[in-house]
């Protein structure tokens, strides 16, 4: 019998970072808990960290490379499977061009040492410009008025939530999603701490959410109309001389056009869009401008939607005309230990950088990326450009994309596709190879990119628990050989332990010894301190100076009042807007394969108000039928009044149909995809971001 032993971690599930302390005998896990030691986390985790371990002994999981054959998935070798791959990738690019072939990213790659730093190289020996991620159904509008504002595309003002005397909180749910963009473990305890020392959390949703319930207030807003709310707001500032720049104001350009664009969005004009009356919308403008320190956070469902890149724009202008921007209690800026944004220095560069145009439908591509919500277009429509092969990395687009039902067909009519990814699902199916990286517990471990979104200055670095069998490989070596066949070189030996401690020893706290042998004797995770007024130094843009009104922005305004202030007649057929929500219990769509987190009742319900119901003659518990142009789905009812009427809420990452995937536990609690009723024509215009809350739905006994 092997002795007990214990290893210390981060979990990688979601942005959180929390610590954990694992107990183990062998390859059994006997306890997953959270690490106290953790500097940042303290022991806080939620029920989906235990679930680790399903992962690692999932019998459904691929640990060998399997090719789709008229006779179902056969096992195949690492380097017939390599060959094969490249050579069909080479012979579509020779016949087609580069941007024959395609590459979807989805979510886990951010969360994923190996990939951050290795699909890069992956992508050179690729050349295509066909390249498509998650990030373009979440957090693009954060990333794109970073890129105007601030001249890069990671400099990402973080919420400081633990000196706060006032939060905003609009279209986050960070109860359940543990927080984005804002990388704040144990959040909870942080808003009520808030409250606790006589500060005020405010939500702005349409639904009352686990949040909400916990907030000091709870404000209904009718979907998509976040844009006019802070518009209102920044309006009342200038109206009633509450702006001060503090001590960004000798770094900042565009006030008068800023003051002059805002100038038709009187709080009295918007009020009845929102649904929030006037003066309410003046009272809490007044209330942020007077707190001794307050900021605004807007999340998914302030991104997600026709005006996220609006959305996210004003809301760092609503925090820097109130002087809260870099500042202490505000919104601040991080100093990671791997530092993206000077590795990545954009100094000098055009600010904004250039946007191209999507081939199909012209939308906009920001950070060398096409929008997800028109991959099917770029696959199915004809002519030069046209996507014939796709590679898939750890995403499952087909049912988180728009109009998921759409893409599962393009995916059927590509020449050939590959995924990175260890299980055969909804997308993966569609491959004509998969690849399985070893993932989880085996890897090593570095948030690269949540030390950038995180509340407070931090570094851990986690090494594998359990070693990987030499039949196995990490997703990295996968990216390392493909790129490898695809230019006939050869592999070097770098490693992301290697990179990583270059990037440490590149970073700001060099001087301090920050090296991963460092990193190493901290197992539980290194403090580095608060986060501190940095901006001026951390500025990025080609003069040096931060652009309050950048003019995509200003144009994009005209858009927002033809849709939202002088719209027609209500929407007769899809009468209802839906909207998406998270579950404590489940991540995106690849969690579920845990019994421990899909036991017991269906979680997968669509929420109405009551009124709504009874209007509708819809019994609680009863089935319906929900509607969009772009498909239906049967769903069971959960009547509630934490909804506003006229609103409908369903999970997201839902969906898994027995038909040709091997789920099996997953499979036994399957809900609906909300992505067969997203629609891929709702985007947001100026980033491109999708669309994918306020969606015109009927609902149907
Ligand atoms: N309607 C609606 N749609 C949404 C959202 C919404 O709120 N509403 N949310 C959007 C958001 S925020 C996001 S981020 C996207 C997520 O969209 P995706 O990223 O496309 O979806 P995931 O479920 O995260 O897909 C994860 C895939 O990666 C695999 N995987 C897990 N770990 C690893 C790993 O370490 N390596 C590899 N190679 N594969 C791995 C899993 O098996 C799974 O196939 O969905 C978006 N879609
Ligand atoms: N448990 C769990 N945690 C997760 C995930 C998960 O799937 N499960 N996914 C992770 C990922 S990939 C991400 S990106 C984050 C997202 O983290 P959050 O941004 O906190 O995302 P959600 O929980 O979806 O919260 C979005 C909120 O927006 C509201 N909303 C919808 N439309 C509108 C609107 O038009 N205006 C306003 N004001 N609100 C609106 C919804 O009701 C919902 O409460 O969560 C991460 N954490
Ligand atoms: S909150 Fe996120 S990081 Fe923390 S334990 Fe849960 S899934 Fe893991
Ligand atoms: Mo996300």
């Amino acid at each position: 019998m092997s002795e007990i032993k214990t290893h210390y971690r981060n979990c990688n599930i979601c942005e959180a970072m929390c610590g954990l302390e694992i107990q183990y005998q062998g390859e059994e896990i006997l306890s997953i808990k959270g690490d106290k030691e953790d500097p940042f986390s303290k022991g806080y985790i939620c029920p989906k960290a235990v679930a680790l371990q399903d992962f690692y002994h999932d019998g459904d999981r691929l640990r060998q490379p399997v090719k789709r054959t008229i006779s179902g998935w056969q096992k195949i070798s690492w380097e017939e499977a390599f060959a094969e791959v490249a050579a069909n990738l080479q012979r579509i690019q020779q016949e087609h061009g580069k941007d024959a072939v395609g590459v979807y990213l989805g979510n886990p790659n951010a969360h994923n040492l190996g990939n951050i730093l290795f699909l890069p190289i992956f992508y050179r020996a690729l050349g295509t410009k066909n390249r498509f991620s998650s990030a373009s159904a979440d957090q693009l509008p954060h990333h794109v008025a970073s890129n105007y504002m601030f001249g890069h595309w990671m400099l990402i003002p973080v919420p400081d939530i633990d000196r706060t005397d006032f939060m905003l909180i609009i279209g986050g749910n960070p109860l359940v999603s543990n927080g984005s963009m804002m990388t704040a473990p144990g959040v909870g305890k942080r808003i009520k701490a808030i409250q606790e020392r006589g500060g005020k959390v405010v939500v702005v949703d349409p639904r009352r959410t686990e949040t909400a319930a916990k907030a000091s207030e709870h404000i209904f807003i009718r979907p998509e109309c976040d844009a006019l709310l802070l518009l209102g707001m920044i309006h009342t500032l200038f109206q009633e001389d509450l702006v001060k720049l503090g001590h960004l104001e000798d770094v900042i350009d565009g006030l008068a056009d800023l003051k002059a664009a805002v100038q038709t969005f009187a709080p009295e004009i918007v009020a009845s869009a929102t649904g929030i009356p006037e003066g309410k919308i003046l009272s809490l403008t007044r209330e942020i401008a007077a707190a001794s320190s307050a900021v605004c956070y807007s999340r998914m469902g302030a991104s997600t939607q026709s005006f996220g890149g609006l959305c996210q724009w004003l809301t760092n202008v609503l925090n820097i005309l109130t002087g809260n921007m870099d500042r202490e209690g505000g919104a601040m800026f991080t100093l990671p230990a791997f530092d993206f944004v000077s590795l990545r220095s954009r100094k000098g560069k055009k600010t904004g950088g250039e946007v191209t145009y999507s081939r199909v439908r012209k939308l906009p591509c920001y950070n060398a990326e096409v929008p997800v919500a028109t991959l099917a277009d770029e696959i199915t429509t004809e002519g030069e450009g046209q996507i014939r092969g796709l590679v898939t990395i750890a995403g499952n687009p087909v049912l988180s994309a728009p109009n998921g039902t759409k893409l599962k067909r393009a995916f059927g009519s590509l020449e050939y596709m590959v995924s990175l990814d260890p299980y055969i699902n909804e997308t993966t199916r569609h491959a004509n190879i998969i690849l399985p990286p070893v993932t989880g517990l085996q890897v090593s471990h570095y948030d690269i990119f949540f030390h950038i979104f995180a509340v407070r200055n931090t570094a851990k670095y986690s090494s594998p628990l359990f070693q990987k069998k030499r039949s196995e490989r990490f997703d990295w070596e996968i990216l390392k050989s493909l790129a490898a066949h695809l230019t006939d070189s050869k592999e070097d030996n770098v490693t992301p332990d290697l990179m990583l401690d270059q990037g440490l020893r590149a970073g700001p706290y060099n001087e301090e010894g920050m090296s991963l042998e460092t990193l190493k004797k901290y197992p539980h995770g290194m403090d580095l301190g608060p986060n501190r007024p940095i901006l001026k130094e951390r500025l990025q843009t080609e003069d040096g100076r931060l652009k309050l009104a950048p003019q995509v922005y200003q144009d994009d305004l005209k858009r927002l009042k033809a849709a939202t202030l002088e719209q027609g007649a209500a929407n007769e057929e899809y009468p209802f807007l839906m909207i998406s929500r998270r579950l404590t219990r489940s991540h995106n769509t690849w969690t579920q394969n845990s019994y421990r987190l899909v036991k017991g009742k269906n979680p997968c319900t669509v929420i109405i108000h009551p009124d709504d119901a009874a209007r509708l003659g819809i019994a609680d518990k009863s089935l319906v039928k929900v509607r969009s142009v772009s498909g239906d789905v049967d769903i069971e009812v959960e009547i509630s009044d934490e909804i506003m009427p006229g609103v409908v809420s369903i999970p997201q990452g839902w969906g898994h149909k027995k038909n040709h995937i091997r789920l099996s536990v997953a499979t036994t609690q399957p809900g609906v995809s909300i992505n067969d009723l997203t629609d891929e024509n709702r985007v947001d215009l100026l980033t491109g971001n999708a669309a994918l809350n306020g969606i015109p739905v009927a609902i149907e006994r």
